[in-house]
């Protein structure tokens, strides 16, 4: 997959089911025991099959706005970068600050493994409860930072997983790039 003239900034939002994608690295919306869980942290654990908890279990956990990586297993992608978002508290305990992290460490890790597709789930927007337009600006924002000073990423998908996170996704990228969003 590569990034075409049409999608200068490199950024697209897709929906469906990120372990079916076949990218260079997926995103793992995790907790900081990293010994899996529900959501997006099931969905990958069950289709990357057992290998994955193991190698997960070795790392030693992972601190809140950072992220750690292991292979992809079973899955199509090659690496899983497990990133750890806040747990949404009133918006008073740093939480922007350290989703912001999650998103940048996240492509950092990847650019250090020479992964150059990347698909993110909305970090911290299911059970973590982050407010998803507010958490899809930050998610749009940061990647596109971080796009702008690397050229070592082709092309970062974003997965709204649900009519609600995929529409704020569209709606914070084009309110970026300075095109119209969805009807
Ligand atoms: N593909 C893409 N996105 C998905 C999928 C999927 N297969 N399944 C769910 N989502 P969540 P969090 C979306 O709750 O809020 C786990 O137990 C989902 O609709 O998975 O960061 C961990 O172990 C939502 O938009 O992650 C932690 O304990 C987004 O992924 C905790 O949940 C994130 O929802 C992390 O909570």
């Amino acid at each position: 997959m590569a990034a075409t003239n049409s999608n200068p900034c490199r950024i697209e939002i897709v929906g469906g089911d990120i372990t079916r994608l076949e990218v260079d690295a997926v995103v793992n919306a995790a907790n900081p025991t990293l010994a899996g869980g529900g959501g997006v942290d099931g969905a990958i654990h069950a289709a990357a099959g057992p290998g994955l908890l193991e190698e997960c279990l070795g790392l030693g956990g992972c601190p809140t706005g950072s992220a750690k990586v292991t292979g992809g297993y079973d899955l199509p992608a090659r690496f899983v970068i497990h990133a750890v978002g806040p747990i949404w508290r009133g918006g008073a305990g740093n939480e922007e600050a350290l989703l912001a992290s999650c998103y940048r460490n996240s492509l950092s890790l990847a650019v250090e493994h020479g992964a150059r597709t990347v698909a993110f789930p909305a970090i911290s927007c299911g059970v973590y409860g982050f407010p998803i337009v507010r958490a899809a600006e930050i998610a749009v924002a940061e990647v596109a930072a971080f796009l702008e000073t690397s050229a070592e990423i082709d092309l970062v998908l974003m997965v709204g997983f649900g009519e609600e996170t995929r529409s704020a996704l569209e709606t914070a990228l084009a309110s970026l790039t300075g095109t119209s969003g969805p009807e």
